[in-house]
């Protein structure tokens, strides 16, 4: 066959099929393959008049079908199923061809996989893809990690077809070898944590001011005009003001409150452990999950004593103006602990990620653009090493503007039996960070009694032990 497509796509199920849509849209012959043929043909029965598709039957076909250096993107279910794919097509590649890994891969096996790849030359790019199915068809945002040279080869496609805002695609070089599927992995962790923050302030709502959720979802909607301004915001007023179309209820009152997850969010605080980042919005929100799936246990507890939740308020619009500076506040937390995940990565694996940059390719594509990720990316080009977001002037004023409604809700919520794990311990992580002390002084000095683990003081330099069983406790120094 006459080499005559731009870029392949294997693994065509929703992603790999919108995906490969969108980049025929855009006026790329793609190369089409699938390990059952029969998605291979449906794509081409049903959209293969919206641009030019080269379908295959075999790998070694669908390799034959591509100019060179090749570009592959594979697109099946992450773990195994890649790793059998690229066991199937890398022997079928030539040096400075390139495989893109679109799914959502776990970093650590990226870079497996890229250091294999490389020792034949072949470039192996992990790319994080976000936005959903929609995304991948109308435009997603796109973090491609890998070598420079891949991106010079890649980068120009994957722009064509990514999100764009203000003229700016949502496609950067995040970084090399498992740069790009860290950030998506991130990426993931602070969706699960906004959701959750969501959540809870649904709940406030419902709970302590006992309100209906079609009033909630136009609380939503007024919310999404402002500083909250977000595709999940914009979602969860869709979300609470459908009825079921069995019963006419609320959709939300039909659905059994058990969250799932698929992994992500769990990787994504597993690597925050290993990398000593405390992201404690993510993890809550993780948590907060796994505690709405345990049914038996809850079953068990739910006579457990304790106030109802009803907070019996006459003044609703200030409760609902608190929540929503609660949700701000938090959702400012939860984001500058992502950020930090993130420096800590690259800091890490060497990967010299531009935060600023990763702000701005979340701005649209992806399922948590909104509005104030481009105040993340001001902070950020303003000042690459800031220490937190929360200290750039911008977030400082607007978390000290909240701060007084933050502290109502997370109060109140605790007096009157809410559960808000994510106000709550954002809250916390905002207070720890601009103590004066900490008592992480007794924590050090339990650790010497008990273990000799030495301390350090604040008046001179140097390790020192007390040696707590001998008569007047001497210190001594440990150097
Ligand atoms: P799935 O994750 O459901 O995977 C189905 C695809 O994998 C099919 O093409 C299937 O081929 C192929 N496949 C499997 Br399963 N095992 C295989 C094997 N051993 N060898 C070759 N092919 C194999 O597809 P998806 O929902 O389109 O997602 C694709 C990737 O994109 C995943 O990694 C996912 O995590 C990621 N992602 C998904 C979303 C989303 O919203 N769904 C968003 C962002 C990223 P078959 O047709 O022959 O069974």
């Amino acid at each position: 066959m006459a080499e005559q497509a731009q870029i392949g796509v294997t693994g065509l199920a929703v992603m790999g099929r919108n995906l490969a849509r969108n980049l025929a849209r855009h006026g790329h012959a793609v190369a089409l393959h699938n390990r059952s043929q029969a998605r291979t043909d449906a794509l081409v029965a049903e959209h293969g008049d919206e641009g030019t598709f080269v379908p295959s039957t075999s790998m070694q076909e669908f390799v034959a079908s591509l100019e060179r250096p090749r570009r592959v993107i594979i697109m099946v279910k992450a773990g195994g199923p890649t790793d059998a794919v690229i066991e199937e097509l890398a022997p079928l590649m030539e040096p400075g061809d390139v495989i893109v890994d679109g799914g959502n891969a776990l970093f650590t096996d990226t870079r497996r996989r890229e250091a294999e790849l490389r020792k034949a030359d072949l470039h192996f790019v992990g790319t994080g893809i976000s936005g959903g199915e929609e995304g991948a068809l109308h435009g997603p945002s796109i973090m491609p990690g890998g070598s420079a040279q891949a991106y010079e080869s890649l980068g120009p496609l994957l722009e064509s077809i990514a999100a764009n805002v203000d003229g700016t695609p949502c496609c950067t070089h995040v970084g090399p070898d498992g740069a790009g599927h860290f950030v998506k992995m991130v990426h993931n962790g602070i969706e699960y944590a906004d959701m959750q923050l969501i959540g809870e302030s649904y709940d406030l709502l419902r709970n302590g001011l006992g309100m209906a959720p079609g009033d909630i979802a136009n609380v939503f909607r007024q919310w999404n005009s402002g500083d909250l301004e977000s595709y999940l915001v914009e979602i969860t007023a869709e979300v609470l003001g459908h009825a079921d179309h069995d019963t006419g209820k609320p959709l939300v009152d039909v659905i059994t409150d058990a969250a799932e997850q698929k992994g992500t969010g769990r990787w994504t605080v597993q690597s925050a452990l290993d990398l000593g980042v405390p992201v404690t919005g993510i993890a809550e929100a993780v948590f907060a999950r796994a505690l709405s799936g345990h049914a038996e246990q809850r079953v068990a507890a739910r006579e457990l004593p304790g106030p109802s939740g009803n907070w019996g308020l006459s003044n609703s619009d200030a409760f609902i103006a608190d929540v929503r500076n609660a949700l701000y506040a938090s959702k400012v937390v939860a984001y500058a602990q992502g950020f930090d995940q993130i420096r800590a990565g690259s800091e890490a694996y060497a990967w010299n990620v531009n935060l600023g940059a990763m702000a701005t390719i979340w701005r649209g594509g992806c399922i948590i653009r909104a509005r104030f990720l481009d105040r993340i990316r001001e902070a950020y080009d303003k000042r690459g090493d800031l220490p937190s977001l929360l200290v750039d002037d911008y977030f400082t004023e607007a978390v000290g503007q909240a701060q007084a409604s933050w502290r109502r809700v997370v109060a109140g919520a605790a007096q009157y039996g809410v559960p808000v794990p994510g106000f709550a311990s954002a809250l916390s992580y905002y207070d720890g960070l601009r103590a004066q002390r900490l008592p992480a002084a007794l924590t050090q000095g339990l650790r010497d009694f008990f273990g000799a683990h030495t301390y350090r003081r604040t008046d001179k330099d140097g390790t020192f032990h007390t040696l707590w069983a001998e008569e007047g406790r001497p210190e001594v120094s440990t150097d």
